[in-house]
């Protein structure tokens, strides 16, 4: 498989610093040679940048970095759909912000494609939050809002040219839900399977049907991984831990499983912020993480099929 890795030192979405130094830990960790070890094409596109912008005021005052998000979600649209044409681009965080703009130029591409893009979105929390009701304005917890479309995002970030059917998209790992998405969500087809679904269910089922139903539309498959969606006793590097998150064995087996429909063409790895690491483990965990995304298994076996 064709791979480009985009660097996206993004930081402005979340209420602490660091997460801009994500992609270089993800290099560090070696992200560029596993992928070559396992036999695939790999080119590292470097760094994506946006100039200073001015300070962009939202009647909700809370938000914050308004003016320069929106430059990151039109450069990281335009980048996703340059880079989605015959070859699977993988987004190094940056935090959840960036989805915005990589689902966003995702949709665009599917859409040319006549194809319908699915997002799956792992990850503790729902990141459904309008302009209108975020309570921390920290904007990474926005990006399923804005490219499903909801209200209020006009005129403050890049208009979408296609967007994400809500039906289309599947939460796994959901363990915090802020009061405002909790009741948006409740009215709209979005699958968001909580942790307790994964511990009464296990998530080969529940991942298993969603991709079932990937296959039998002939979508495309995007993966936004969020390291929260892990439990933080094994990734601690982040910025907003939720305890009871999955298990090593859980996101190695989403992985796997994944890798084994074929159906993944694009990624985003967010979230990580080097400065809360300890000794690289958690940057080290991810690479591990997407070495089984495409391809690393313990023992060989026949390939699962979901068609
Ligand atoms: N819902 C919270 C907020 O909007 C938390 C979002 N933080 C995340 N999302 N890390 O994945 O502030
Ligand atoms: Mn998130
Ligand atoms: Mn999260
Ligand atoms: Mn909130």
């Amino acid at each position: 498989m064709k791979c480009k890795l985009i660097g996206v030192p993004v930081q402005d979405g979340a209420s602490r610093l660091g997460c801009e130094m994500g992609p270089s830990a993800l290099r560090t960790a070696g992200i560029g040679p596993t992928l070559r070890e396992l036999g695939h094409d790999v080119s590292d596109i470097g760094d994506i940048r946006v100039e200073d912008a001015p300070d962009r005021r939202h009647p909700n005052d809370a938000v914050h970095d308004l003016g320069k998000v929106a430059l990151w979600v039109e450069r990281l649209a335009e980048t996703a759909y340059a880079h989605s044409d015959g070859a699977m681009p993988i987004f190094l965080g940056g935090d959840h912000v960036l989805s915005a703009g990589t689902v966003a130029g995702l949709a665009r591409r599917a859409s040319e494609q006549g194809r319908p893009l699915f997002v799956l979105w792992l990850d503790a929390h729902t990141d459904f939050h309008t302009l209108e009701t975020t309570d921390s304005g920290n904007l990474h917890g926005i990006p399923v809002a804005y490219f499903t479309n909801q209200p209020g995002f006009g005129t403050y970030l890049p208009a979408l040219e296609a967007q994400v059917d809500p039906a289309n998209v599947c939460m796994l790992g959901v363990r915090s839900v802020d009061p405002a998405e909790r009741s948006t969500l409740a009215d709209l087809p979005i699958t968001v399977h909580d942790m307790r679904a994964l511990d009464e269910q296990g998530v080969a089922p529940l991942l298993g049907s969603f991709l079932q139903k990937v296959a039998a539309a002939n979508g495309r498959l995007h993966v936004s991984f969020d390291v929260d969606f892990l439990d933080p006793e094994f990734a601690p590097a982040v910025g907003t831990t939720v305890p009871g998150g999955a298990t090593f064995r859980e996101a190695h087996l989403v992985m796997e499983m994944l890798h084994d429909s074929g159906l993944v063409e694009s990624l985003d790895l967010v979230e990580l912020n080097p400065f809360l690491d300890e000794r690289g483990r958690t940057a080290s965990l991810l690479v591990d993480l997407v070495a089984s995304l495409m391809g690393r298994r313990i023992l060989d076996r026949p390939t699962r099929s979901f068609r």
